[in-house]
């Protein structure tokens, strides 16, 4: 038997399930982006504003491309079971934020539609970096232009994704869907939606067997869409709502509402995210599977502690890095996630210039070294061969695959060339460091290490030296 509404009250008594009423009120939010981040993060803080009470947080999730995941959600009346491990303990918990689902493919006129509901009051969006195209701005512009029409409110419209100043992104992406003769639109827009911007956090690595199986043991029941995240889970948005109000609610779920986004987004995205990349890329390269077996490493774990004190912490904001570093540092060890390193260096091409780029220019900008972002450079360089150290292919899952592979093979008869040609892509790492001789030339010196010891004995080798 699967989870769904008529078998939730079987569950075990010590799981967390909703009991507020799940069909009577249509859904306020409509989230674009349906994966496994939003179940485990923003839908959880939902079933939170739910479960006091206010009903108007039900969520119409919509897949942006394929059906699987609707389907299974769709079978289950959008019940899901997520495990939350760590250090700290253990627990499942079923949560019910998730009312309606689409695939905005095939049903693109009912997402339109649910943007254009009357009870709706938010979009939220994790559509991926490579998800902001004028196809997304042309969806939203559809559903916001219907709620002009029929003289509904303005809503907010959140982007969550990891890019930084995100929700002016969306904003100008919506905006540039407008036709001139649109400008009634833009000014309604303007005067009675918000985009803020946010910074969303908790690692939630998508579901494998091992998970699903755990579920139907603890839950006693199949579920096909469980997931398994951390306990930290942060959401930080900008003031800056379509009502107001909403701030103190948000507050009052564990959300940090502020003027400031900026320093959590550039802190998060560099550090964080930073080193993700670089260690999926190590781990690609190395043979090792998931995050954890990549900071349980003690080199490749200086090497990240190292990457974020010496070259990020320096151009951050945020003055508490320390005691971010080192949490961080327990998070990506935390055993119960097996985050696959291959899901993270998914689409590096698309996440490397918000992530590596900022720190090596402010290292730049202040006669600073940036070796660990040119030792992680020269990783991502060994990447794209799509074949690790034991002689093993990998599939590069990069909208860029075709030509990064193109370039990378090179590297085999001509590394340096090689090299200098991926450097040159301002894609990647935008304007200033394609024509910086000596950025390239240390990138160089550490693919060549790399090709010739590997990359265990060049990261060996640099954090070894004196800091
Ligand atoms: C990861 C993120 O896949 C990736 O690129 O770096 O999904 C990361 O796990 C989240 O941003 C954590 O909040």
């Amino acid at each position: 038997m699967h989870l769904s509404a008529l078998t939730l009250a079987s569950l075990p008594a010590d799981i967390h399930t909703p009991t507020y009423d799940r069909r009577r009120h249509a859904p306020g939010v409509v989230h674009l982006g349906l994966g496994a981040f939003h179940r485990a993060h923003q839908a959880m803080v939902f079933d939170q504003l739910l479960a006091s009470g206010d009903t108007r947080w039900g969520i119409h999730g919509v897949g942006m491309t394929r059906p699987d995941l609707v389907n299974q959600l769709r079978a289950q009346d959008g019940l899901y079971a997520v495990r939350v491990a760590d250090g700290q303990g253990l627990k499942w918990q079923v949560p019910g934020a998730l009312w309606r689902m689409s695939v905005a493919t095939t049903e693109r006129e009912a997402v339109v539609q649910a943007i254009a509901a009357p009870a709706t009051r938010w979009v939220t969006l994790t559509v991926t970096e490579k998800g902001y195209t004028p196809a997304l701005g042309q969806l939203l512009l559809d559903g916001l232009r219907l709620r002009q029409q029929a003289g509904l409110p303005g809503i907010t419209v959140a982007s969550c994704d990891n890019l930084q100043g995100n929700g002016h992104k969306l904003q100008a992406l919506v905006k540039a869907s407008a036709l001139p003769d649109d400008s009634s639109v833009l000014h309604w827009l303007d005067a009675h939606c918000a985009f803020p911007c946010s910074m969303v956090d908790r690692i939630v690595p998508a579901a494998t067997a091992e998970v699903l199986a755990a579920a139907s043991q603890a839950l006693g029941l199949r579920d096909d869409a469980a997931l398994s995240t951390e306990g930290f889970w942060e959401w930080v948005i900008e003031d800056r709502l379509a009502d107001p109000a909403d701030a103190a609610l948000l507050q009052s779920a564990g959300v940090r509402v502020t003027a400031d986004v900026h320093s959590y987004e550039e802190t998060k995205l560099r550090m964080l995210n930073g080193s993700h990349t670089a260690m999926a890329l190590m781990g690609a390269i190395t043979g090792r599977p998931f995050i954890a077996s990549c900071i349980g490493v003690s080199h490749i774990q200086a090497f990240v502690h190292r990457l974020m004190g010496q070259e990020v912490a320096p151009h951050l904001s945020r003055t508490d890095w320390r005691e971010y570093r080192d949490a961080l540092i327990a998070r990506f060890g935390n055993p119960y996630l097996k985050h696959s390193v291959h899901q993270i260096a998914t689409d590096s091409s698309q996440k490397i210039p918000q992530r590596w780029p900022p720190s090596v220019l402010g290292q730049i900008e202040c006669g600073a070294g940036f070796e660990h972002h040119a030792l992680a450079a020269a990783v991502f360089v060994r990447y794209t061969l799509a074949e690790d150290e034991n002689g093993q292919a990998y599939t590069l899952n990069d909208p860029q695959a075709t030509s990064l592979m193109a370039l990378g093979a090179a590297q085999r008869t001509e590394p340096e060339a090689c090299v200098r040609a991926l450097l040159s892509r301002e894609d990647l790492w935008g304007k200033r460091l394609p024509a910086h001789a000596a950025w390239i030339a240390r990138v160089v010196h550490w693919h060549q290490q790399i090709l010739q010891g590997g990359v265990d004995a060049t990261v060996q080798a640099l954090v070894q030296e004196k800091s």
